[in-house]
């Protein structure tokens, strides 16, 4: 990963923000921003299919039927450098007023605590449901980056480092604002 990131102290460990196509990353796990029936589509998403191959898609059709929003499941990574997806699944932005903070929360305490389970150091994830999804990335990045915190600091956590891979400068200004 680049030198350019920039790092809070969490606990024993640490949240990281980098921009970066997260399917470069070589970290124990890498979360998508799936959807309910776990199809695939665009965004992160479709570029995590891409880059780990039919492997991918196979092992999620013979594990899980679908994942409601809120919730996450978990896989291989196929050919990605990380040993693990996490799929998580967003809420799709209505108004605000539908849960969608609480479920966004929900979906990221879900894939920490999926890649804890499975005793992974580190993880990278994108920002959740802030593109297709259309969630004001303002909103969502303190609801990620407090999941984050919260779960470094979890008792008996094996997680060590989180590391935020933004997409955008600008997405990463908001996220390093927030940090
Ligand atoms: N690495 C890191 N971040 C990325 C990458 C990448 N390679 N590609 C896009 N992003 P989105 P959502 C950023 O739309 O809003 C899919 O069709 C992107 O700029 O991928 O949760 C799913 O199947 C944005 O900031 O996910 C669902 O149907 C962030 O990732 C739906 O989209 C999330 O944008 C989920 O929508």
């Amino acid at each position: 990963m680049g030198s350019d990131r920039l790092i809070r102290p969490v606990g024993e460990g640490r949240v990281a923000l980098l921009r970066a196509d997260i399917t470069t990353l070589t970290v124990d796990a890498i979360v998508n921003a799936a959807n309910q029936s776990l199809a695939g589509g665009g965004g992160v998403d479709g570029a995590i299919h891409r880059a780990a191959g039919p492997e991918l898609m196979r092992e999620l059709r013979e594990r899980y039927e679908r994942c409601p929003t809120g919730s996450a499941v978990i896989t291989g990574g196929g050919r990605l450098p990380a040993r693990y997806v996490i799929h998580a699944v967003g809420p799709r932005w209505r108004d605000g007023n539908h849960g969608e903070p609480e479920l966004l929360a929900q979906a990221y305490r879900s894939g920490f605590t999926l890649a804890s389970e499975h005793s992974c150091t580190t993880l990278a994830a994108p920002s959740i449901s802030t593109g297709i999804y259309g969630f004001p990335i303002d909103l969502a990045a303190p609801i990620a980056m407090g999941a984050a915190a919260a779960a470094l600091e979890a008792p008996g956590t094996s997680l060590r480092e989180i590391t935020f891979a933004l997409f955008s400068d600008v997405d990463l200004e908001v996220f390093a604002r927030t940090l």
